[in-house]
């Protein structure tokens, strides 16, 4: 073993903690025992206070060693080793050259180490120690917020928790005091106090939001609790008082008067009777009731919360003429506030309503009107709407009709519905009207805005008008042999009147062709029958009979309606075999054949001087026409695509008469005009001819043109211009003397070319 030596230490920066000075001295082996155990430290710590601020450089402790070596030195390594930390490398004292702090680093590892200055090497291996910072109390309690907000309703009870605060100690917690923490409220502990985990109660039970709704409060947080000094830090808590439903409505007015116009709408507004609730207005619940029930069939009353409103309604229309003053009490209170020691209270007051006189505008007897009135009837009184000024000037009225669908009604301006020409039921079975009603100045002239409209609804009742006729068009057949009594067809009949379920339609035979019966069935059909038998198609394929159909009425209505027989050939089983198809045949009533008749008539005469016109026509345009002219007519017929399968833009027979009628020198067709185009014939026979010799002699001769074969090419500029005729239709050219024959070789179709130039060749179009 070594000798040790036992330094003390010089330990300036503990002045007054409890650390033992000897705790700061670090012992190091002299190295002359190199075998020996390198636990050669006494101590391998050395403490400093945090927070020390000095001058100079202190000294906080001494490496000692037992050698006696006088060149030994000693070093010292280690986080912040010759900065912070420094040694005298002779004497080993160990110093500290600037201020600590344990909240940022409460432990720095050091190694110390001892040579020999002068060979330069180890005697001492490297050992560690550490520097401890003693923590100081310099840093005060901190809250988490520098404003807390909190809430508690109003009226809670005593000791109510309202809110916890927190703040924290940075210091060393395991030294007594400093990082403890004691809350107080420094600034509002009348009415709140905080406990020592931090959380805050009420003191008192009769915070009210309506006095104060907000409380202000300062909080401290104090380190050193029962110790001297101790450092301290505060925030605010803000706490909000919540309402609730504990104030009544009072009516600020003894007294309201309203001035309402008769005619306000029954959803309107007459008035508002305002209160007075402190609540906020989530907590007025307001009840407004008429004192003694008075005048609440007439008036309504609803609570706004919002503007702490009772708002007067109309449940019935207010009429001047009627009442003009109403008077009552309002009572206003809050059913819902159900607070220990607040005693229930009501407010009421007065409410006066004055009417005010309006003037209004007719007011018709009913809502609408309803008559009936028979069809067929002219100037007819249908009935009466009658209207009355509602106000005391009590004017005359004048109606009229604001809206119809017909003109056959009309309405008097005294109020009575008449109609002017006969209404027909089966035309329209209702007429509906819009009357308006005016008031009248004292000139007896309307006054603009009083006016009232009703609606008028007249029924037109059924006169038995119409005749029945058949259901449909019957197309009857019988068979040549047919027995006697064979049931031909079975008929019905319609009518447009009205029929009740006693209506009853009777058939009787009309005509006189005896050949058939009608019968009757009595229930609204008939059937026909043959009565004797032994028709026979070459005496008559068809028979015409009369019917004769009635309604049965009063005055019963009756038509004669024809059926038309076919009489067939039938095989042995009574099967038709062959049947005559005839065109159909309808019971007519005598009216319908009139109209049929005029129709007719008209036709024949609009015909007749259609044609008188024509022949009129036809004579100015022989007249009036030169060559010219005809040409462009030619121009404006469609002959585009001709040929002879083109039969329906082209007359062929035009070109067979033509041919027929052989070739006539051309020149003769300048005085007589071609009415080829106006009348689709030629004037003369012939004509047509030498319009088509001269084309063909065109397109044979001149070699420039194109081989059109239609007539529409020649250029015209009409009467008028100075540019004559530019057709060749005039021109002089020779007949050809090409043979045409080779045409009838070149197919059918050019068999009309050369039936026209061969001439000779057999008709093909013989009629
Ligand atoms: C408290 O309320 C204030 C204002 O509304 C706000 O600025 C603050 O952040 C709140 N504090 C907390 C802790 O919520
Ligand atoms: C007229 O009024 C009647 C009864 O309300 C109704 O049945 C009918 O359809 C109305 N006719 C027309 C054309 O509006
Ligand atoms: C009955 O029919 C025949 C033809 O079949 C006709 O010649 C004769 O005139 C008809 N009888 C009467 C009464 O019309
Ligand atoms: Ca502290």
């Amino acid at each position: 073993m070594g000798t040790w030596i036992l330094l003390l230490l010089l330990n300036l920066a503990l002045y007054d903690t409890a650390v033992v000075s000897g705790e700061n001295q670090v012992l190091l082996s002299g190295g002359s025992h190199p075998k020996r155990s390198k636990r050669a430290w006494l101590w391998n710590q050395m403490h400093v206070r945090e927070g020390i601020i000095a001058d100079e450089p202190y000294l906080i402790g001494k490496l000692k060693t037992n050698t006696s070596n006088p060149y030994a030195r000693f070093i010292l390594m280690g986080e912040y080793a010759n900065t912070l930390f420094t040694v005298n490398s002779v004497t080993g004292d160990v110093f500290v050259t600037g201020e600590l702090d344990r909240e940022k680093k409460d432990k720095y590892e050091m190694k110390a180490l001892l040579i020999d200055g002068r060979a330069n090497v180890t005697l001492e291996e490297a050992s560690a120690f550490v520097i401890t910072v003693i923590d100081a109390n310099d840093n005060a309690p901190v809250f988490v917020h520098k404003v807390f907000n909190a809430s508690v309703p109003e009226m809670s009870a005593m000791r109510t928790s309202v809110t916890e605060v927190k703040a924290v100690d940075a210091d060393d917690p395991t030294v007594r005091g400093h990082a403890q923490i004691e809350y107080q409220i420094i600034k509002g502990q009348e009415n709140f106090y905080i406990n020592d985990k931090g959380v805050i109660f009420t003191s008192v039970s009769n915070l009210d939001r309506e006095k104060q709704s907000t409380y202000h409060l300062i909080v401290a947080a104090k380190d050193s609790p029962g110790l001297m000094g101790g450092l301290s830090g505060t925030a605010s808590v803000i706490i909000t008082v919540t309402d609730i439903n504990d104030n009544y409505p009072i009516f600020k007015e003894k007294l309201f008067t309203f001035n309402v116009p008769e005619n306000t709408r029954l959803s309107g507004e007459v008035g508002k009777l305002q209160v007075e609730d402190i609540d906020e207005p989530q907590n007025r619940k307001t009840k407004f009731s008429f004192v003694g029930g008075r005048f609440e069939d007439t008036f309504s009353i609803a609570s706004n919360a919002i503007t702490n409103q009772g708002i007067l309604g109309l449940k019935k229309p207010l009429d001047f003429e009627n009442i003009q003053q109403y008077r009552f009490n309002v009572e206003a209170t809050d059913p819902t506030i159900n607070i220990h020691g607040v005693p229930k209270m009501k407010s009421s007051t007065e409410v006066i309503i004055n009417v005010l006189d309006v003037d209004e505008p007719p007011v018709f007897s009913k809502p609408y009107y309803h008559f009936e009135v028979k069809e067929n009837l002219p100037n007819t009184v249908i009935g009466f709407v009658s209207a009355k000024d509602p106000d005391a000037a009590n004017r005359n009225i004048r109606y009229l009709i604001r809206k119809s669908d017909t003109d056959h009604i009309t309405v008097l301006p005294s109020g009575s519905i008449v109609s002017r020409k006969p209404l027909d039921r089966e035309a329209s079975a209702w007429q509906n009207l819009t009357i308006a009603a005016q008031e009248l100045d004292s000139k007896n002239n309307p006054i603009e805005g009083k006016e009232s409209l009703t609606r008028v609804y007249v029924k037109v009742l059924d006169e038995n008008d119409n005749a029945p006729e058949f259901a449909e068009p019957y197309e009857a057949r019988v068979c040549e042999n047919a027995a006697p009594g064979t049931v031909i067809i079975n008929i019905s009949a319609i009518d447009p009147d009205e029929t009740t379920p006693g209506t009853r339609f009777s058939y009787i035979l009309a005509s006189k062709d005896s050949n058939f019966t009608v019968q009757d069935n009595h229930d609204n059909t008939a059937k026909v029958i043959v009565k004797y038998g032994g028709l026979s198609r070459e005496e008559a394929k068809f028979h015409h009979i009369f019917i004769n159909i009635s309604d049965g009425g009063n005055p019963a209505q009756t038509s004669i309606n024809t059926l038309t027989i076919g009489v067939c050939t039938c095989d042995e089983n009574g099967e038709f075999t062959f049947c005559e198809v005839a065109a159909k045949q309808v019971g007519v009533s005598v009216k319908a054949l009139v109209a049929i008749f005029v129709c007719i008539l008209t036709i024949l005469v609009i015909t007749l001087l259609l044609i008188l016109r024509q022949r009129y026509r036809k004579d100015v345009n022989i007249l009036g026409k030169n060559v010219a002219e005809i040409h462009e007519q030619l121009v404006t017929y469609d002959e585009e695509g001709g040929g002879e399968m083109d039969t329906t833009s082209y007359d062929v027979s035009v070109l067979n008469s033509v041919r027929r009628n052989v070739m006539t020198p051309r020149m003769e067709m300048a005085p007589g005009p071609c009415l080829y185009a106006k009348v689709k014939k030629p004037a003369r026979n012939g004509d047509m001819g030498v319009m088509i010799e001269v084309k063909k002699d065109e397109a044979d001769n001149d070699g420039d043109m194109l081989p059109y074969d239609t007539l529409h090419i020649f250029g015209y500029e009409g009467s008028e211009s100075i540019v004559e005729s530019l057709s060749s239709l005039e021109s002089g050219s020779s007949d050809s003397d090409i043979d045409y024959d080779v045409l009838n070789d070149w197919g059918p179709r050019f068999k009309m070319l050369a039936d026209l130039y061969g001439l000779d060749h057999n008709d093909l179009f013989e009629y």
